[in-house]
């Protein structure tokens, strides 16, 4: 068959393509904003920003773990000063096979261990110091846990993220230039004893080393040496791939965009080599700011590049085991509302499970992670879309839109639009999922939903952004007919999915 042919099948098979790439917009993961661009033009190149492989990977996680583990679960402490014997860490019935297991039961895809916290004590036999597990009397010095977590993950299908505190109180060399080749090495032992690292979590927490001194960081070192070590992993908070969303609470933003821009002067640093070259783009971006995206940041910025939100918060309140807080583990209730305000908000959950002296995640913080997982699994059991009809959409249309398969989407043929879904008999509801598919890009900044009760069409829930999920809860509703508005979007939405669905007891 002629190549024409072929394109003429697939139009009439797929609709026509132009309304998904934009005619002369390339899908990129980073774009330069020229002086002369209009608002529209900033506009449409925003909405053609996307995420790297490996940041789409990384987002279709959605439930992650931290593993704050180290010398300061022996001590009591937040933060070691450096000084602690490597005596005291002794975990006698560590684990990490419970902690995987705990971890997948409820629902979490990956693990991230503090592999070597601010007060510079490693959790594996690292060559460059004698500052670790080799000097304490568990195992008989004989111990490497990241070794035990990396094993765990590989027998239980669940992947591995690293963490290595840039900041360190220990070490000698901190504060020379000698400290970037000690850290580089120890990198380098992480990244290539263990197989294959998912996310590489650099912290932004940064004090005075050993001797006082402040270290400058060659940051374009480390990330060169986690591309080119391990090439799929995300380097999260302090490096490219991966914001922090500004707090520890594990709320994020009502309008969050993975689009932001960026202000760079050195040329050095533009995200395109880092995405999708070496690696060098130093996030220079206020995490805290309320407003990171929206298209009045958009307008006057240089650049903009996908760079999606990570929140981070811990079960407990500390980020390390204190028996002191076994009664104020996170109830189940607490985790739930968390999710929907990360998970539900477009940003990616990264919580905190620390292990206590005895090397085992604690009975309390269990009970409440698998409340957790219970209630969001009774909520999101059932999508009571699953059978319905949408008007004007044809019969592939409308099951792309429904199913769980994230790859098919639908896509609309205008910026705004509104489609009305025709349930299989009356249903009561009380959360929503929306989905956009980001391979395309981040576009929806409104939307609305009406259910039609007794006759009318009433409001019954609005939002600003979807991207990669956007959960809503609203007072429980009945009735067999729902209307979905995008009201304002960059480009034509493309939504993944659509659910509606019904909580226990409005949790
Ligand atoms: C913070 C650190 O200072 C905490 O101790 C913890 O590691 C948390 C994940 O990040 O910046």
């Amino acid at each position: 068959m002629k190549r024409y042919t072929y394109i003429i099948i697939a139009i009439l098979l797929f609709g026509c393509s132009a309304n998904e790439k934009l005619p002369g917009y390339k899908q990129v993961n980073y774009v330069e904003i020229l002086p002369t661009d209009s608002e529209e033009e900033i506009i449409r190149k925003a909405a053609n920003v996307t995420p790297s492989e490996r940041q789409l990977a990384w987002q279709k996680m959605e439930l992650t773990a931290f593993v704050c583990f180290g010398i300061n679960s022996f001590t009591d402490k937040e933060w070691g000063d450096g000084k602690e014997d490597p005596q005291l860490f002794n975990p006698e019935s560590l684990d990490a096979g419970q902690w995987v297991k705990t971890c997948k039961n409820a629902g979490m895809k990956l693990v991230i261990l503090t592999a070597k916290h601010h007060d510079g004590f490693c959790l594996w036999p690292s060559k460059y110091t004698e500052h670790s597990v080799i000097n304490s009397p568990w195992k008989n010095g004989k111990g490497d846990v990241v070794q035990e977590l990396a094993t765990a993950c590989r027998n239980q299908g669940m992947k591995l993220g690293i963490y290595l505190s840039p900041w360190d109180r220990n070490s000698a060399y901190y504060g020379t230039d000698e400290y970037n080749d000690y850290f580089v090495n120890q990198l380098t032992e992480l990244l290539t004893n263990y197989g294959d690292v998912s996310e590489v979590w650099f912290d932004g927490a940064c004090g005075e080393g050993p001797n006082g001194k402040k270290q400058i960081y060659d940051w374009q070192r480390y990330y060169k040496t986690v591309r080119r070590l391990q090439p799929k992993a995300v380097i999260a908070v302090m490096g490219p791939d991966v914001r922090w969303v500004g707090t520890e609470t594990g709320y994020g933003r009502d309008t969050e965009w993975s689009v932001v821009p960026v202000s760079i002067q050195d040329e050095d640093k533009i995200a395109a080599r880092s995405q999708q070259m070496a690696g060098t783009f130093n996030p220079e971006i206020d995490a805290m700011s309320k407003d990171l995206g929206s298209r009045k940041k958009l307008f006057g910025s240089q650049r903009l590049v996908w760079y999606p939100s990570e929140v981070d918060v811990s079960i407990r309140p500390g980020w390390f085991y204190h028996g002191s807080q076994d009664l104020l583990v996170k109830t189940p209730e607490k985790l739930v509302d968390i999710y929907y305000s990360s998970v539900g908000k477009n940003s990616l959950l990264l919580l905190n499970l620390p292990p206590d002296k005895r090397g085992l995640i604690h009975e309390n913080d269990i009970k409440s992670l698998m409340g957790m997982r219970q209630i969001l699994d009774e909520t999101f059991r059932v999508n009571l879309t699953d059978k319905a009809r949408i008007k004007h959409l044809s019969q592939s249309e409308a099951k792309s839109l429904i199913d769980d398969d994230y790859d098919s989407y639908w896509i609309a043929k205008e910026e705004s639009t509104t489609i009305e879904i025709i349930l299989d008999g009356e249903k009561t509801f009380d959360r929503i999922l929306l989905q956009e598919n980001i391979a395309l890009g981040q576009r929806v900044e409104r939307f609305k939903l009406e259910a039609k009760i007794k006759g009318n069409w009433e409001q019954i829930a609005e939002g600003t952004t979807i991207g990669y999920k956007r959960l809503l809860r609203m007072p429980e509703t009945t009735s067999d007919r729902v209307r979905l508005t995008i009201l304002k979007s960059r480009a034509n939405p493309a939504l993944s999915k659509f659910g509606l669905y019904k909580s226990p007891d409005g949790i």
